[in-house]
C-alpha cells in the first residue's frame, strides 16, 4: 500500500477495519471453496491476528461493540459459512441471508479482513478454543515514564484531539475519555488505531504514522485521565506577537501591476506554506513560511491582505501590495485552531480579525492590519440539548456578517452559534443561538443573511438570520453533511439554493434557500443527487459557471477519490467526473474572480493543482511541483463571499 500524505489519513474518515498488514494477517485472499468446517488452524497464531486485528471491532466475551462478541460464533455459524464470509464479505452478504441479515443489523459491511485460509483457520481455531477458556481478558496497559508520558501527549494532540477533543469527549470522533478507553482495553484501542474503522478512524498504524510502540502507549495513556492543558491568555498572546512590518512602511497602493484581486493563495499542507499564485498567468509569485499544518486562508474586507491560520494557532498576515507579497505580522491567539475571520461590515473594513480556537476554548480578537491582540473571550458554556456543563468548547466555522458588526462562530461542542459584536469595547458575545450540536463548516446564502452550518455528526444543517439574530431551523440532509462553504445558485424550478456534499453517504442535498421568493421551498432538502462514492469534503460554484464542482476526496475507493465530478445547475443532475491526476485525490475547488476557471488540488506530496474551463472544462492549466496542495482562496471571491 502506498502512503498517503499525513495530512489526508490524518482525517481518513473512511478507513477500513480491516487491513492488509503484515502484523497479524497473511495478506491477500488465499482462494479456496466455500464449505466445509474449518480444519488445522494454529490457535496462538490465531490469537495474535484477533488481537492485533479483529480486536478493533470485537470482543470475545466481552459484549458487542462495532461488531458483534464472536464467543461461539463457530457455533453459532457453520464453518463453511463462517470461512466464506472471512474470505469475501462482500460477496458472501450478497449471497447469503446470513451475510444479509448481519449488514442490516450492523448498518455496516465488515471489510474485508485480508487473511488467507491458514488465517482463517488460525482465527478459528483460536474462538474455538477461547470457548472453553470464556472471556479474552485484554492485554495490561504498558507502563509510561515521565517522558513517554509527555510525547504522547504531544503525539495525542496533534493526531487525534482535533476529533476527538483535547479532554477525548469526542465530537467528530467518539468519546474516547478514560472511562470509556478502560471499558475497550488495550487491544481494542490499539487495533482502532492500527487498522481503522469504517466511518471514521484513519488507519494510523496501516499507514506509517503511527509506530507500534506508540500505539501503545497511547492505549495506555488513553486509560489514563487526561492532562490539564495549557490556557493561553491575553497577555501571553501578545508577548508573542510579532510586527515584521508596521503599517507606515508599507506601501500605499500596490507596487506591482498584476491584479491582485485575482491572485490566489494555495495551502501547502504539510510544509506550512502559502503559494500566492497570479490567477491570470498562472505563475507563482510568492511562497511565504506560515504555521504547522496551515488549514485555511481569509481575505480582509478589502482583499488586500491574506490571513493564514496554521493548526498550531499562528495566524500570518500577508500584504499583496508588496512588490513581493510577503509576511507583515504574526500572532497566536490558540494552541489549535481552524478557523479566522475578518471584519466585513461597512465602516470596519480590513479593521479587525478572528480566530477560533479549538483550544483553549476562546476566540482572540486581533487588528486587522497588525494583528495586535486586542481582546480574548470564552466560550465555555453548556450543551444545547443536554444543559451539560462544557470544559471542551471549539470554535469550529466563522463567517462575517454583511448585516452588521458581527461575527458568527460554531461552537461545535455545545451546539450555539455565538455572536461577537466588533463595534463593542471588549468585542463581547452578544448572544448565543442555540442551534444543533457538534456544528462544524458551513458558510453564507447568496443574500448573506443565513448561516448555514452542518451539525454533521447529526445529519443536520441549521439554518441562523444573522439579521434577526436567531435560529430559522435545522433540517436533515444525509449522513455527515460537510458543505465546506456551501454553494449558492438559481435553480430553475426551486428558486436560489444551497447545497451540501456528505462525508457519510454519496449524495448531494440541494435545499431551497429563498425565503423571500420561495419561501415553500426555503429549508428543505428540494434534490437529492446521487453521486459516485461517500467521502466528498468540498463543493464549489460562481455565478458564471453552469456547473456545481465537488470532490470525493476521502472515498475509499481509490479511484473515485482521485475524481471530481460537476452538476449541471440546469438539468439537475451529474454530467460528468474527471480524473485530474492518478497521484492523490482530488480536493476543494475554487474559482477566478470572473468564474470563468476553476482550480482543483492534487492532493499529493507530489502535488498539483489543475485548472479548468469553468464552462466547457477543458484543462486550461497546469501547475506542477506542489506539496500537498489542498484548500485555494481566490482574493476576489474570498473577501466577497462567492461561492
Ligand atoms: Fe478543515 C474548513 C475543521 C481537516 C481543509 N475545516 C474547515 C472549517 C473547519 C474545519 C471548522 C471551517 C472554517 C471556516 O470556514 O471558518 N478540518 C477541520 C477539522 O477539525 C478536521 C476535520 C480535522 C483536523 O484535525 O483538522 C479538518 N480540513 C481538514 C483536512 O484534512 C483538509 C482536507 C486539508 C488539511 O487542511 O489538512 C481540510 N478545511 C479545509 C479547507 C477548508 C476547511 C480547504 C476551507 C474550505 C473553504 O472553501 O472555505
Amino acid at each position: 500500500m502506498s502512503l498517503r500524505p499525513a495530512s489526508l489519513v490524518a482525517i481518513a474518515l473512511l478507513a477500513a477495519c480491516g487491513g492488509d498488514d503484515a502484523s497479524g494477517a497473511h495478506g491477500g485472499h488465499g482462494g479456496g471453496g466455500h464449505g466445509g468446517p474449518i480444519t488445522g488452524g494454529d490457535p496462538a497464531r490465531g490469537e495474535e491476528i484477533f488481537r492485533d486485528h479483529c480486536a478493533a471491532c470485537h470482543t470475545l466475551g466481552r459484549g458487542d461493540q462495532r461488531g458483534p462478541d464472536l464467543l461461539d460464533v463457530h457455533v453459532r455459524r457453520p464453518g463453511g459459512w463462517l470461512r466464506r464470509w472471512l474470505t469475501d464479505p462482500a460477496e458472501t452478504a450478497e449471497a447469503t441471508p446470513y451475510g444479509a441479515r448481519i449488514v442490516e443489523e450492523w448498518g455496516v459491511l465488515m471489510p474485508d479482513p485480508n487473511l488467507d485460509d491458514t488465517g482463517i483457520a488460525d482465527v478459528v481455531a483460536f474462538i474455538e478454543q477461547q470457548s472453553g477458556v470464556g472471556p479474552m481478558a485484554p492485554r495490561p496497559p504498558v507502563e509510561l515514564s515521565a517522558e513517554q508520558r509527555t510525547a504522547t501527549r504531544d503525539r495525542y494532540f496533534d493526531r487525534c484531539a482535533g476529533c476527538h477533543g483535547t479532554y477525548r469527549g469526542g465530537a467528530t470522533g467518539p468519546d474516547i475519555g478514560e472511562g470509556r478507553s478502560v471499558e475497550l482495553g488495550t487491544d481494542t484501542l490499539a487495533a482502532v488505531m492500527r487498522h481503522g474503522r469504517p466511518w471514521g478512524m484513519p488507519a494510523f498504524g496501516r499507514e506509517g504514522l503511527l509506530s507500534e510502540a506508540e500505539i501503545d502507549r497511547m492505549a495506555s495513556f488513553l486509560q489514563l485521565p487526561p492532562p490539564e492543558a495549557p490556557a493561553l491568555g491575553l497577555d501571553e498572546a501578545r508577548a508573542r506577537w510579532e510586527l515584521v512590518v508596521p503599517v507606515a512602511e508599507r506601501p500605499t497602493s500596490p507596487e506591482h501591476d498584476r491584479d491582485w484581486q485575482n491572485f490566489f493563495g494555495v495551502v501547502l499542507r504539510d510544509p506550512g506554506q502559502v503559494a500566492v499564485f497570479d490567477g491570470d498567468t498562472k505563475e507563482e509569485v510568492a511562497r511565504i513560511d506560515v504555521g504547522f499544518a496551515v488549514h485555511i486562508l481569509r481575505s480582509s474586507s478589502t482583499g488586500r491582505y491574506f490571513y493564514a491560520v496554521g493548526r498550531d494557532g499562528w495566524v500570518t498576515l500577508i500584504d499583496l501590495w508588496s512588490s513581493v507579497p510577503r509576511a507583515v505580522a504574526r500572532a497566536r491567539g490558540c494552541f489549535d485552531a481552524r478557523s479566522v475571520e475578518a471584519s466585513k461590515y461597512a465602516g470596519y473594513e480590513d479593521r479587525f480579525l478572528v480566530e477560533g480556537c479549538y483550544w483553549p476554548p476562546q476566540y482572540v480578537v486581533f487588528d486587522g492590519l497588525t494583528l495586535e491582540p486586542l481582546a480574548r473571550g470564552d466560550v465555555t458554556g453548556t450543551a444545547v440539548d443536554t444543559g451539560e456543563h462544557l470544559r471542551e468548547v471549539r470554535v469550529a466555522s466563522v463567517v462575517a456578517s454583511h448585516d452588521g458588526p458581527v461575527w458568527a462562530l460554531a461552537l461545535k461542542e455545545s451546539g450555539h452559534v455565538a455572536l461577537v459584536d466588533y463595534a463593542e469595547d471588549g468585542f463581547p458575545i452578544v448572544t448565543r443561538i442555540g442551534a444543533e450540536r457538534f456544528l462544524h463548516d458551513g458558510g453564507l446564502d447568496r443574500s448573506g443573511r443565513y448561516f448555514l452550518v452542518a451539525a454533521n455528526a447529526r445529519d443536520r444543517m441549521a439554518v441562523v438570520d444573522l439579521r434577526e439574530h436567531e435560529l430559522v431551523t435545522t433540517f436533515e440532509t444525509g449522513a455527515l453533511p460537510h458543505p465546506g462553504r456551501g454553494a449558492n445558485w438559481l435553480d430553475p424550478t426551486y428558486g436560489w439554493v444551497n447545497a451540501t456534499v456528505h462525508l457519510g453517504e454519496g449524495m448531494l442535498a440541494v435545499y431551497g434557500a429563498d425565503p423571500e421568493e420561495s419561501p415553500e421551498h426555503a429549508w428543505e432538502v428540494v434534490r437529492e443527487v446521487p453521486l459516485p462514492s461517500a467521502g466528498s469534503l468540498f463543493l464549489k460554484t460562481h455565478p458564471s459557471s453552469p456547473w456545481v464542482f465537488f470532490d470525493m476526496a476521502l472515498s475509499t475507493d481509490a479511484a473515485q477519490s482521485r475524481q471530481f465530478c460537476v452538476y449541471s445547475k440546469e438539468r439537475g443532475e451529474v454530467d460528468r467526473c474527471i480524473t485530474p491526476s492518478d497521484a492523490g485525490p482530488a480536493v476543494h475547488f475554487e474559482l477566478d474572480r470572473t468564474g470563468s476557471e476553476v482550480w482543483v488540488s492534487v492532493w499529493a506530496e507530489e502535488g498539483e493543482i489543475v485548472v479548468y474551463d469553468s464552462a466547457t472544462l477543458e484543462e486550461t492549466a497546469r501547475i506542477t511541483g506542489l506539496e500537498t496542495p489542498t484548500g485555494k482562496f481566490n482574493v476576489f471571491n474570498t473577501a466577497n463571499d462567492v461561492y
